[in-house]
């Protein structure tokens, strides 16, 4: 049986992936970077504020025209208008199902750790009366790389003293799934194959994941 799951936060507890991608393509339209749409998206999500930054310059060909600082007055801009995005959020955007999971699993024993590549979490997780539910939220300050590297889902499986190969992730991005398989956890997407692969559990909507279904796969 597994010991934790390890959740990422933006699209998997709440929709505040949209927001961030809001946030990216006002600030791509205002440096006159065309092509940040719903497809170009998919490579942003999971990916570090820095990180996510240097492709959407880059699909701009603009890689080379900020300096360090106007680089971080970039990332700054985009955070701010983020942050006032996420005023709003409250319990009532928990996505459905996750609190029930969340329960269930605190019930159990197995133990709740957050690993998300947003500096926000913490910010989002108390927004939405959810910080109780977690052991540990792992810091992404702290970790080495960004996902898809591991760093992060390890982090979050230490914070809780359990053994990667002894915990579930549940991911929305490309990028995380890489992060959990890298990282040696039991990988369960929430999305389509076409954008997370058919090699994984893949259930449409947050409100599949119960402690029923994360046993059945555990055990397939
Ligand atoms: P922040 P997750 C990720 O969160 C988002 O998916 C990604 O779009 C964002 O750039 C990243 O956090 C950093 O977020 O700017 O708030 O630090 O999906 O790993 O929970
Ligand atoms: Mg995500």
């Amino acid at each position: 049986m597994f010991k934790a799951v390890l959740f990422d936060l933006d699209g998997v507890i709440t929709d505040t992936a949209e927001y961030h991608y809001q946030a990216w393509r006002t600030l791509a339209e205002e440096l006159g970077i065309e092509g940040v749409n719903r497809t170009f998206n998919e490579q942003l999500k999971g990916v570090s504020r820095e990180d996510s930054l240097r492709k959407i310059l880059s699909l701009g060909k603009r890689e080379n025209d900020f300096s360090v600082e106007e680089f971080a007055r970039l990332t700054k801009r985009k955070n701010d208008n983020y942050l006032q995005m996420i005023q709003k959020v409250s319990p009532a955007d928990v996505y459905p199902g996750i609190l029930e999971l969340l329960q269930e699993l605190k019930d159990s024993g197995i133990k709740i750790s957050l690993a998300s590549a947003s500096k926000n979490g913490p910010i989002l997780l108390e927004r939405m009366a959810l910080t109780p539910y977690f052991d540990f939220i792992a810091n992404p300050k702290e970790v080495a790389a960004s996902k898809p590297a591991p760093d992060i889902f390890q982090a979050a499986a230490a914070g809780v003293g359990v053994s990667t190969d002894e915990a579930i992730g549940i991911e929305d991005a490309q990028a995380g799934i890489s992060a959990i398989k890298a990282a040696g956890s039991l990988p369960v997407g929430v999305g389509c194959k076409e954008e997370l692969g058919s090699d994984i559990a893949l259930v449409p909507r947050t409100d599949f994941l119960t402690l029923a279904y994360l046993m059945e796969i555990w055990e397939k």
